[in-house]
């Protein structure tokens, strides 16, 4: 969580810890033991105990067992995108990728996993002046010049073609 995401999403991802001890010896430990910078949160209504505090019983999951602590990702509307009682990380960051829009494949306008025609449409359409969404934009300026023009088109169409 500190390196994967924290560290390496800097600014774009807000991680925070919820904790739910009261004891701050035991807190701070923690967060030493675990080199963690991200801001953690205490949890109103634990009792110091293993489990319990409001949040964790408003967000609880039955765990099957599992001791690892609950991993959430809410995106930038505040709908929750992910919810997992097991580490996955790798599946973690593909939802983070995902929101922030780090999975798009550079020319695909439309988003439909294909680069073709309809993408030299879209990319056509904005450069006419329709205002393109930040995914639109992200897929379609291609030399990196910060605006799409005909540049771009120019390079989508040889990358149709190739
Ligand atoms: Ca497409
Ligand atoms: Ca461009």
């Amino acid at each position: 969580m500190e390196t994967a995401i924290w560290q390496a999403y800097d600014g774009e991802v807000q991680v925070l810890g919820i904790i739910n001890t009261g004891n701050q010896n035991q807190l701070e430990f923690f967060v030493e033991q675990n080199s963690l910078t991200f801001p953690i949160l205490f949890d109103p209504g634990s009792p110091g105990g293993v489990q319990g505090g409001d949040t964790y019983d408003l967000y609880y999951m039955p765990n099957d067992g599992s001791p690892y602590p609950r991993d959430f990702v809410i995106d930038q509307n505040g709908i929750l995108q992910y919810a997992n009682n097991e580490i996955d990380t790798e599946w973690m960051l593909y939802v983070l990728d995902e929101l922030i829009g780090n999975n798009i494949l550079p020319g695909d306008l439309n988003n439909d996993q294909q680069i073709n025609v309809l993408d030299v449409i879209t990319m056509v359409n904005i450069i006419l002046g329709e205002t393109p969404t930040d995914e639109q934009f992200n897929a379609g300026e291609l030399n990196g010049d910060g605006v799409i023009n005909v540049l771009d088109v120019i390079t989508l169409v040889s990358m149709i073609l190739e």
